[in-house]
């Protein structure tokens, strides 16, 4: 069976000078470049609102889930890092698309389950934006929906507000399941 390599929302509006830019969000894009091209499988989510959409607030408060508007469907800050290698055969699934439903993610509403059955994937390796958000909750779902999951902590970034989030966000994926390894531990026995 096979492993697929899980981008998620390597978008210019959650990297530095984006509307919600994660702090060195841009930072893993040469580690995760590396690993685009090692895997059979590559996956890449987009957070792809409509203008309208639920979690955007006038004053957005981050702790609750309240944001800056941010990854508008169609307009620049939606668009992926011009440094992300962007594989032409590339599964590219948008979430959030409905305007009175939150998705963080990537499986939820986008059929990627079946995508990756289809193609003999077992084992998901997750990297990108944000730990404590999209990555964490997209982990989450990929355990649930049956494949062996992993975070990759180096290719990841959080929101991190308050600061601590992103430790509770592994620690709570540790204890579900979901390993918790760098990319030179991919590959390797144990992992
Ligand atoms: C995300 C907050 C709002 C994410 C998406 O990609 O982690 N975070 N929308
Ligand atoms: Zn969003």
């Amino acid at each position: 069976m096979g492993k697929a390599l899980i981008v998620v929302d390597l978008q210019n509006d959650f990297c530095p000078g984006g509307a919600l830019g994660v702090a060195g969000g841009d930072e893993i894009i040469p580690v995760i470049n590396r690993l685009v091209n090692s895997f059979d499988t590559v996956v890449y989510t987009r957070d792809w609102h409509p203008a309208n959409h639920v979690s955007f607030a006038e004053n957005p408060q981050f702790i609750d889930k309240s944001w800056p508007a941010h990854c508008v469907a169609g307009t620049p800050g939606a668009e992926f890092h011009p440094d992300l290698l962007v594989r032409p055969d590339g599964i590219i699934v948008d979430k959030g698309t409905d305007p009175a439903v939150e998705a963080y993610s990537g499986f939820q509403g986008t059929g990627l389950a079946e995508k990756l059955r289809e193609r003999q994937v077992d084992t998901v390796y997750i990297t990108g934006l944000a730990t404590d958000y999209c990555v964490k909750a997209t982990a989450l779902d990929a355990l649930k929906a049956g494949f062996r999951a992993f975070v990759v902590v180096n290719a990841s970034r959080g929101v991190d507000n308050p600061p601590g989030t992103v430790e509770d966000a592994l620690n709570e994926l540790r204890a579900a399941g979901v390993g918790i390894i760098t990319d030179a531990e991919i590959g390797s026995s144990g992992e």
